[in-house]
Parts: C-alpha cells; structure tokens; sequence
C-alpha cells in the first residue's frame, strides 16, 4: 500500500524534482505535528467508522456548519447542535462552549492542532476566536471518555476545529484554481461581513488564501430589560434604549495562508494566520477589548509509513490583546473627571511542538505513541492612568510561564467484529512561575512584597488514564463503556493573580458573572475521574434512524472552584460582610474543592419518509441533562445548564433545505451560592433556517426567535455592559444579560 518516495532516493532513484523540497523539508523536520483526520485522502488511514469517532465522539455535519455561518461570527456557535454542549456568553465572537458541565480551560480545545491560550484575566481571547466561522473546515467533539491520544491538561472534553484539508489538482487535471467569496447581513444587531477564499493548486502543491471580516453594532433583546438611558452618567448622548444590550458590538478581520506540498504519502503543510479586532465588547464584564492581534505560525507534516502513520506539528502564536472601557462603559473617572479610564494589556506567546505516530502492530493491535511539548509566556501590564491608578504601572502577572511536556501511549485493538478496547496512558509535566509582581503606588505594597517573598515556582506532575470498550453485537446496536481518570494544572490567572484590592479583583473574571477573583498560589491540579456509557441504536445503514444515550458520572477532586476571600489591608475588599453576603457582587479567591457532575445526553433522528410534491422530511433531538454539586460545601457549581432539549425538523426538496428548531430550556433553580449566580426562567424559542443552492450559489436565510420571545439564557452572566463598571456597587446587581430578540439572517455564498 506505501511506497516511499523520498527514501527511493537511497535506492538509487532521484525523486523527481517537484518533490525536491518536499523532502528537504522532511529531511529538516525532526519533529511534526498531527491532525486527528488525515487531512488528505490519498493518504487518509482507512478505518471503520467505529475507529473514527470512539466513546463520545461527534462531528458537526457540513450542512450545520455552512447555516451556522450565516446565524453568527462565533465560530463556538458551529458546535450548539452537538449533544451535551452549550455556550457561556462572552463577547459576540469568543463565547466559551461548556460540555457536560465543564467548560473554558477544563476543555482541550485545539485550532489546526494548536493548543491555544488565552491571554487575558477574562478570557476574552479563547481558542476558537482565532478562527472564523467561514474558515472552519471541521469540528469534532470528543464528550465523555476522552482517548489520551486527542485529551491532556484538560478534564473534560476536547474540540477540535480545523480549516478545510488542502485541495490539489486530481491526477492530469494539471491546475486547479478556485475559491469562494460570501457575505452575510443580520438584521438584530446590524450585523454584516464578508469572507473569500482562493485556491490554487497543482498535482503537488495548494496555497490557499482565506479572509474575511464581521462586525455587528448592539444586539437588542426580546424587550426591555433595564430602564432606557445613557450609557454613562457622563456620557448623556450616547443613548441606549431598554431594550439594547450595551457592550456588544464588535469587529473581527481574520486573513490565514496556507501552502501545502505533497507526494504520495507525504504531506506537509505550513498556515499563517493573522487577526485584527479592533474591537470586541463585554455585556458581562466589566472592560471590554480594544484591540487584538494575534499572529499564528503553524507547520505540520503527515506521512504514510509502512508501519503506520506519522503527524507531526510545530506552532507558535502570539497575541498582543488590550482592554478598556469602550463606548457603552463609563471612560472619565475621578472626583475632577480627569482619569482616563483603565488601559490594561496583555501579551501572550504560545510555542508547540507535538509528534504521534500510529503504529498499525498487527491486524488486530493499534498503537499510537506521542510527544507534547507546549511553551506558554504571558505579560499582563495596567499602564497608570491617574488617581488611585498611578504612578507605577500595576503588573498583574509579569513574566509568567506555563510549560508541559507530555508523553503518551494508547493501544487499540479489535479483538473480533464485535469487540473493541482501547487503553491509554499520559504523563504530563506542568512547570509554572511568575516573576516579581507590583501595584499602582504604596497601597499595593503589602500584598505585592508578600507575593514577590514567595517561592512561586509550581511543578505538577500528572498522569491520565483511559480506557474503554466497544460492543457491536450487531449491526443494530453498539455500546460503549469507559472510565477516563485526567487532570488538568491551573491557569496562571488562578495561580498568580495576586491583589485583593477590590478594583484590581473586579478585573480578574474568567466566569462573566460580575463578581471580583484573585489567585491561589496553592492551588493544585484538578483531577477528574469520570465513568461514561453510550448505548447506540440505529437501522442498518446507520441513515434511516438513530437513538443514542449517554449517561456519565465525573467526581473532581481538587475542582478549582472559589470561595469568598479573606484578608486584611487597606485596599482589600474581603471584607467580613463579603464573607456572607447573598446579594451583589462577591468577592472571591480560587480554592481546590471536591466536586460531583453528573447527567445524559440523550439524542436521536429518524426519517419520516419522502413524498413527491414536499421532499424527504427528517426529525431529529437532542436532551440533555446535568448537575453539578461542590461535594465539599454542598453548593452547586457554578454555570451549568438546567435541563434542555432541541428538536429540528428538516425538509430536503431537491437545492432546498429547510429546517424549523425548537428549543426548550428549563428554568435554572439551582444556582452557585458562593458566586450569587442569578437564576433564570425557562423558555421556548423557535428558529427557521432554510438554504437553496444553485451550482455555484448558495443562499442561507434564517428567522432566528421567530416570535421574539424574551429570554435570559443561564449561562448569559450578569450585565456590567454599561455605567461606571470599574467601580464595585455603581452597577446594578441582578440584571441578567438577555438574548437576543428576534434576527433575520440571511448569507449568500458564490463559488467560482
Ligand atoms: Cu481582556
């Protein structure tokens, strides 16, 4: 099945010259990176689908992508189909998915293959904002029993969005040269944008171009949700009705250029990547972003061995992100009015490197060895601004780094049609620091000559386990059972923020609730032991009807959880009355507690059958459930969903594809003491989406809540999306960030 066409050389025939620096590349890379898929289909390992999406896995299909791009620019969006996933609000392009109660850093989630950071005290900038919708090529979820293969520092699920795979010219078609442009307009928000893609390509090469842009002014709810006013007591013309959620607007450029060589079993590819938002607002935190520009270099090589298949990746990202109070927050501060607002910045800088080969050790017996190494920089600088912001530059984390190395093996092996075990193992080393720290002026000094006295170097150890197995009894049914033990160190934010000072705190939020974080340098790796099942049943084909369930049991210990902090000082804010206040914004230090989640997925499709006059009808559902307590205060976690559920109904005539979805969201009762997280009403919406494509156009057009229903979605957050944000009680607590009101969406695609 391989032939080698590099090593030909050494038997005596010269590779042929297009193939030159091919394999003078290959010859250069000692290390290279992995995709999950093989990007290209020459060499593609084919498998049976059972191997391809193990315990948990799912795929958004193409059709939910492409009418996913033109309901909105957060590329998280593309995965709210896929069963036991929701979405924590954020910004209008960065929102955080949750998976089966866990969400943000507890999940691995890559971009083309790189484990992105985020670099900022809020989060703003998480993996997937770093690739467009219109980019994205695929997105696979792995819930449940993660193989340590796709897992590591995580302890929950791990996604993966990639770019289409490099297209070359089929065999004497000579050049190939094509590409796409799109636009889309959404009516809630003003949203617009545009996006283009060419492509040109021969039998051995692909150099591709994507861009594209999208910016939206203010989303409007479904009715009033605060009183009509301007945005700042001192900034009386910029008017924001009831109605408007303040704060989120946004404009996002994104370019990415990719070059790709290949022979018959070798590929390498090399992806540039660039990203410019100007700027990207917060109706739930307190700053909102004003600029980030991220630069992405990123080189991988796949190969087909005769003993298996070898990926390898080298990449390094960097951002520069900044913050502020954008046009809906107050900007003046002071007595006079002379302090112009708060410039806080951040540089971060991500270099990995990562090999894996999958060793095919007998018909029956798979291997897949690798090696990660991830080095993660980080600098978070609040330039003085005046008052009690001067004179000194405040550093938040100066000189931070997060490094791990890991190693892992995972055997697979297919003992006979019906049975299938797979077991893997990890050892990761996570080594952080942070360098010497300081405050605005003198009042800082006691916290900070305490922070920098310390030894802050942090050495973790960890180790995954997984291991499942697969029944297929017949072609009617199969069932999965797996158990993953995994673990995942601290951010630097949970580890090495270091100020109680109430304003300083109110800056640190990666959960979007309003409220005021600071480190733990004490903290330890959070470590999860989850026990998850799938039970499969579907026709033969696999394409007439399908149920699935999938219940798991996650118990967390050391679970980076909060609880009110204590201190002293002048500056601090951990007051006695912060200790038991059950109404407002709390203050709170990040703390290892023991957690239990628990909960099922429960999903299914069946065709309805096709008439002549109105096409082939197909419904399809998705439930799902979970609860999560904090074993150690008996309160609940923080932001997980009630009990929801989503059903669609799709009619295929022909270039037409229509869908109506409904989605049902109990009300959430069960809310974090500790953070005064706000509950929420349940609620219904539904939504159209529709689709006719042409030859070489595609129209998308969608009513997103048809009947403009108000909602506040549970994992929304508090709204800080306007006022006098910086400071602790000028904003009102107990406003819920709403969703949005009705939207009509419509994108048009063209391919030439
Ligand atoms: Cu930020």
């Amino acid at each position: 099945m391989t032939s080698h066409i590099c090593t030909r050389a050494h038997h005596g025939r010269a590779p042929t010259l297009s193939l030159r620096p091919l394999c003078a590349l290959l010859a250069a890379l000692p290390f290279a990176a992995l995709a999950q898929d093989a990007a290209l289909q020459t060499i593609t390992v084919k498998a049976p689908k059972a191997a391809v999406q193990p315990v948990g896995a799912a795929a958004a299909d193409a059709e939910a992508l492409q009418s996913g791009r033109a309901s909105s620019s957060d590329t998280a969006s593309l995965l709210r189909n896929l069963p036991g996933v929701s979405l924590f609000g954020a910004g209008g392009v960065s929102s955080l998915p949750s998976v089966h109660g866990l969400s943000d850093d507890r999940l691995r989630i890559q971009v083309d293959g790189m484990d992105l950071v985020s670099s900022c005290g809020n989060h703003m900038n998480p993996p997937l904002s770093y690739i467009d919708p219109t980019r994205v090529g695929s997105v696979r979820l792995f819930a449940g029993v993660t193989p340590v293969s796709v897992g590591g520092d995580s302890i929950g699920a791990t996604i993966q969005v990639d770019s289409p795979a490099p297209e070359f010219a089929a065999p004497g078609q000579g050049r190939l040269l094509k590409g796409q442009a799109g636009t889309f307009y959404r009516s809630n928000g003003n949203g617009m944008g545009a996006n283009l893609s060419a492509t040109y390509a021969t039998e051995q090469m692909s150099l591709r171009y994507d861009g594209s842009t999208a910016q939206s002014d203010n989303y409007k709810a479904a009715r009033d949700f605060k009183a009509a006013g301007p945005a700042a007591s001192n900034k009386p013309t910029q008017w924001l009705g009831g109605d408007e959620v303040g704060s989120s607007s946004y404009k996002t450029r994104n370019h990415s250029l990719a070059y790709a060589l290949r022979s018959d079993e070798h590929l390498v590819e090399m992806r540039l990547g660039l990203q410019d938002i100007p700027y990207q607002n917060y109706p739930n935190q307190r700053m909102d972003m004003t600029g980030n520009d991220s630069h992405q270099f990123n080189l991988r090589y796949q190969g087909q061995y005769a003993w298996g298949q070898l990926q390898a990746r080298a990449y390094q990202e960097k951002t520069r992100h900044s913050m502020n109070f954008g046009e809906d927050k107050q900007f003046w501060y002071g007595p006079a009015g002379n302090v112009p607002g708060m410039p806080m910045d951040t540089e971060g800088k991500t270099t990995g490197l990562q090999v894996k080969g999958d060793i095919a050790l007998s018909a029956r017996d798979t291997l897949r060895v690798g090696a990660e190494l991830q080095n993660y920089r980080l600098d978070d600088w609040w330039l003085p601004s005046g008052g009690g912001m001067a004179p000194n530059t405040f550093w938040n984390i100066r000189d931070g780094q997060r490094d791990r190395a890991d190693v892992y093996g995972e055997w697979e092996a297919r003992w006979n049609p019906q049975w299938l075990s797979q077991i893997g193992l990890r050892s990761s080393h996570v080594r952080s620091n942070s360098g010497a720290v300081q405050g605005y002026n003198a009042n800082y000094n006691m916290e900070a000559n305490a922070f920098n006295a310390r030894d802050r170097k942090r050495s973790d150890s960890n180790v995954d386990m997984t291991a499942l197995a697969r029944y297929t009894p017949n072609a009617n049914a199969s069932y999965e059972v797996g158990f993953a033990h995994k673990t995942r160190s601290p951010n630097l934010y949970e580890r090495y923020t270091w100020s109680t000072g109430g304003m300083a705190m109110r800056m640190i939020n990666l959960a979007g609730d309003g409220n005021g974080y600071v480190g733990n340098m004490e903290l330890k790796p959070e470590t999860a032991n989850t026990l998850s099942a799938t039970a499969d049943w579907h026709d033969a084909t696999g394409e007439q009807w399908g149920v699935k369930f999938t219940p798991y049991l996650t118990y967390v210990n050391n679970y980076i959880d909060a609880r009110r902090c204590s201190g002293s000082g002048a500056m601090s804010a951990c007051t006695t009355a912060n200790q038991t206040a059950t109404t407002g914004f709390a203050y709170l230090q990040f703390a290892n507690q023991d957690a239990r989640l628990h909960g099922f997925d429960l999903s299914g499709f069946t065709d309805l059958g096709r008439t002549a006059n109105w096409g082939q009808f197909a419904l399809s559902g998705v439930v799902s459930y979970v609860h999560g307590t904090n074993r150690t205060t008996g309160d609940r976690l923080y932001g997980t969903m009630p009990l929801n559920a989503r059903a669609a109904l799709t009619q295929r005539l022909g270039a037409w594809t229509g869908t109506a979805e409904l989605v049902m969201v109990t009300a959430k009762t069960r809310v974090s003491a500790v953070r005064n997280e706000l509950p929420t009403a349940g609620y219904g919406l539904v939504n159209l989406r529709g689709s006719y494509e042409w030859k070489q156009v595609r129209l998308d057009f969608g009513i997103d809540n048809l009947f403009d229903r108000f909602y506040n979605h549970p994992q929304g957050g508090a709204y800080v999306g306007q006022g006098q944000t910086m400071a602790g009680t000028a904003v009102p607590w107990g406003v819920r960030v709403p969703g949005m009101g009705r939207s009509f969406n419509v994108g048009l695609t063209v391919k030439f």
